[in-house]
């Protein structure tokens, strides 16, 4: 397993000792969903979880075949693109998929570079090196398929002044509701067939230079109905992380094959955004009618306390808060962290959201896996797709 050398700083120093420097990376540059709908997405990325306008491209700036909306939060940009006839490839995708994350991209010093890396280390690419200009500048942009038919994008934007992309104007609203709070993309969880883990975990090894940094077999994640398997993926400096799941064999059907059968195919499960009030986020959220998961059993928040004190942490939120929220807490050795699950952000079980606070710890909740796998079985029993 990789070993931590550096924790304080997030900086682009290697914080994972075993992590390939062949493929640096500044952070995520933005994230695109394909959905049927994105007018109307845009208004509820808007009004429901605080994003502000951002940029736009469609019919208005001589994009022809498909429509985009940026939204943005504090370091969060999230694209929203439908298509506009029935010529656009989009389509296919969203018939297959319905709603759901086509690109994550990531922020490079060298596009070209990064595809060269990639592609020689057996990356499929999706986009050879690209130049966009326009009048603030120049970006490179490539790309390559990872999971499904999910993309990593290249982005360099050293030589570009502009706001966003060429392509885009910028989009300004009167209409841009207060943001909730949420900073920047924590982690980004893929969801892989049967035994395909760890040919995705070995391709983040070989093709991005990342490094598994955390585990969890189908012994520590599972309830009494269904299990699954997750390994983290790290780039060097820490600041992208791709948990990787697989489902696996219980007495029902486990949540990832449940999504495997609704996105028809490997995909992004969740995305992780963090916060650094949950406790304002989630209420501002709950207020603006987000829906979470089931709040956990109160035997779950009467266990808190002990598991803080195992590590020797103090807890600096109000517990009574927490449970009416629904928030989770979890502790380790580092910290704790403070995390709740929406529920699917869109009608088919797909693509859910997490918020997360991180107060020192660097894991992913698994003190909480039991609590929020009975909370989505909760779900699934509704749905008659457990
Ligand atoms: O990212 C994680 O690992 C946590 C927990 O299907 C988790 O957020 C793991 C698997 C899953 C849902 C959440
Ligand atoms: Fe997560």
């Amino acid at each position: 397993m990789a070993k931590k050398v550096e924790s304080v700083n997030y900086g682009l120093e290697k914080i994972f000792e075993g992590a390939q420097d062949f493929l640096p990376l500044l952070g995520t540059d933005f994230v695109e969903l394909y959905v049927g709908n994105a007018k109307q997405a845009a208004h509820y990325y808007r009004s429901a979880f605080g994003f502000q306008t951002y940029a736009y491209k469609g019919l208005e700036t001589g994009s022809k075949d498909s429509v985009s909306y940026v939204v943005m939060q504090d370091k969060i940009r999230i694209i929203l693109t439908s298509p506009l006839n029935s010529k656009s490839p989009i389509n296919d995708h969203i018939v297959k998929h319905g709603d759901g994350v086509k690109v994550i991209a990531l922020w490079v010093e060298d596009a070209k570079l990064s595809w060269e890396e990639t592609t020689k280390r057996g990356a499929k690419s999706y986009m050879e090196p690209t130049v966009e200009k326009d009048e603030h500048g120049e970006i490179v942009k490539s790309g390559i398929y990872t999971y499904g038919e999910t993309v990593h994008m290249f982005i360099e934007r050293k030589n570009y002044k502009g706001q966003f992309l060429p392509g885009y104007e910028k989009w300004v609203s009167d209409y841009n509701p207060e943001p909730v709070g949420l900073k920047f993309i924590d982690h980004m969880v893929g969801n892989v067939g049967w035994n395909e883990m760890n040919t995705w975990v070995k391709w983040y090894e070989d093709v991005m230079g990342f490094v598994n940094f955390l585990s969890f077999d189908d012994k520590q994640i599972h309830t009494e109905y269904s299990a699954l398997m997750s390994k983290v993926m790290s780039n060097g400096n820490g600041r992208i992380k791709f948990p990787i799941n697989e489902p696996a064999e219980g007495k029902k059907k486990s949540q990832i094959e449940e999504y495997l059968d609704f996105y028809e195919g490997p995909g992004v499960q969740h995305i992780a955004v963090s916060t650094d009030d949950i406790i304002k986020t989630v209420s501002d959220l709950r207020a603006r009618g987000i829906e979470f998961l089931s709040t956990p059993p109160d035997d779950y928040y009467k266990a808190i306390p002990g598991r803080l004190e195992e590590f020797d942490h103090e807890l600096r939120e109000d517990i009574e808060r927490l449970k009416s929220l629904g928030i989770m807490v979890d502790a380790d050795e580092e910290g704790y962290l403070l995390q709740i699950f929406t529920k699917p952000v869109q009608d088919r079980p797909t693509l859910f959201l997490e918020i997360i606070q991180r107060m020192g710890a660097r894991g992913f909740g698994a003190g909480n896996f039991k609590a929020l796998f009975q909370s989505i079985e909760r779900e699934q029993g509704l749905r008659g797709t457990l």
